[in-house]
């Protein structure tokens, strides 16, 4: 089936973008789910979570969008359907709606302490700041780490990207990058935009607006999937991704959070009492600096 990623049409699963490996049944599995983290970058864990407690939550956040006026009318709610030329609702953040008990009963669900948790072989800490995303037809997300928007605190920062519903390819879902994680090829990326921070040093967080040019430049292989209410994907700061293009006259509702070992230092722009990103100055364009690190 052709799909977009980025603004590039391509099959799925295909050789360019693959099918992601489901890691859903080695959840008793602690090093072998080490083991698949340092080999490809990312845990795809299907139906980690409760199927009903995020589609509750999923009917919250679009009834939530329904009240602003976001949905087209006289349309089932259920589905999202998003007017023409519509309009985004801001959604993210340290209170409102990504903060109502039903949609927190997803993002800091007990599944997910408890993983961690043995994960880290500690207690496990999530930042208050909440991702909470309804992203809208032809939208896509470019190709970056996750290090440049949050890699001021815990090495050992971990995302978790949850889709809120059933969510095929064709309506956004995230995409990994394999292997760029530890591939020697990726070497001089992870020294050079690896170490930036957009605050800190005032440059442009996503690589590239074209996720298919990492793979032709730098090698790694690309993999999505169909993802269902339940399912999660986890991975940590180093790892390329981005996500597919919603080619839906629906909104792609997910939400992506954090989870670091409580012992270590937290990134304080993301706690309860942080600032968030600095405003103001321009950041310095990618292209620029990526003909400067010759990648
Ligand atoms: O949901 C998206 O489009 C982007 C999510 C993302 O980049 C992340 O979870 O780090």
């Amino acid at each position: 089936m052709k799909i977009r990623f980025g603004y590039r049409d391509v099959e799925f699963p295909g050789t360019e973008l693959g099918q992601l490996r489901d890691s859903g049944t080695l959840l008793d599995d602690m090093s072998s789910l080490h083991e698949r983290m340092a080999e490809d970058g990312y845990l795809y864990m299907s139906g980690l979570l409760d199927r009903e407690t995020v589609l509750n939550a999923r009917e919250i956040v679009l009834t939530y969008m329904q009240e602003q006026q976001a949905l087209t009318p006289d349309t089932p709610v259920l589905e999202g359907v998003m007017p023409k030329g519509g309009k985004s609702v801001q959604m993210m953040g340290r209170s409102g709606i990504a903060h109502h008990p039903d949609v927190q009963r997803v993002l800091e669900n007990e599944r997910l302490f408890a993983f961690f948790e043995r994960y880290f072989g500690e207690n496990a800490l999530t930042f208050h700041y909440k991702w909470l995303r309804g992203v809208g037809n032809e939208q896509y997300t470019g190709a970056h780490m996750d290090t440049v928007y949050m890699g001021l605190g815990s090495p050992n920062l971990h995302t978790v990207w949850i889709p809120f519903g059933d969510i095929p390819v064709a309506q956004g879902t995230l995409a990994m990058c394999a292997g760029s994680n530890h591939l020697e090829s990726f070497e001089r990326l992870r020294q050079t935009y690896g170490r930036m921070d957009v605050d800190r040093d005032g440059v442009e967080g996503w690589f590239s607006r074209d996720p298919m040019e990492i793979t032709e430049q730098f090698g790694g292989q690309w993999l999505t999937s169909d993802f269902r209410a339940g399912d999660v994907m986890i991975f940590g700061m180093h790892t390329m991704h981005a996500s597919t293009t919603n080619l839906t006259n629906r909104f792609r509702l997910s939400c992506d959070v954090r989870y670091q070992p409580a012992s270590e230092p937290a990134d304080q722009r993301w706690t309860k009492d942080g600032g968030g990103h600095s405003v103001g100055k321009t950041p310095r364009p990618i292209d620029e600096l990526r003909a400067e690190w010759g990648v």
